[in-house]
């Protein structure tokens, strides 16, 4: 399969690590839109959250438990925002689920 985000799990493409465990690889953003920007990310492939299902959604949630510990990592100790963009209107460009953590600075209230 052709992911981009599937060869920074198998260790093909280089990337920043935050966080890793069994389930899950949290690495900072190529284009950052904030002072800290990472990404979480399922190591299992998943679209995006459109296509989650009952058995996926455990994937997904255990991706969501380890923001918080990549949010430490980075010392997001006065809050960030998580974003998951999907499909087209969403403007998702890479279709491997990943969960977007901004922060370290104050965000604008606006998120569209
Ligand atoms: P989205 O537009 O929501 O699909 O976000 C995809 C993000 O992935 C985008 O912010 C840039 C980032 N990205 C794309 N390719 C790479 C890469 O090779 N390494 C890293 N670290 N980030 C990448």
């Amino acid at each position: 399969m052709d992911c981009i985000f599937c060869k920074i799990v198998a260790g093909e493409i280089p990337t920043s690590k935050v966080y890793e465990d069994e389930h899950v690889l949290a690495f900072k953003d190529i284009h950052p839109q904030a002072p800290v920007h990472v990404l979480v990310i399922p190591k299992t492939h998943i679209e995006s959250v459109d296509k989650l299902d009952d058995a996926t959604a455990e994937l997904a949630a255990k991706a969501l438990a380890a923001i918080p510990k990549a949010a430490r990592e980075m010392g997001l100790t006065e809050g960030y925002r998580v974003i998951t963009n999907v499909g087209r209107h969403g403007c998702q460009s890479v279709f491997h689920l990943h969960f977007h953590v901004l922060g370290g600075k104050q965000l604008p209230e606006r998120m569209s």
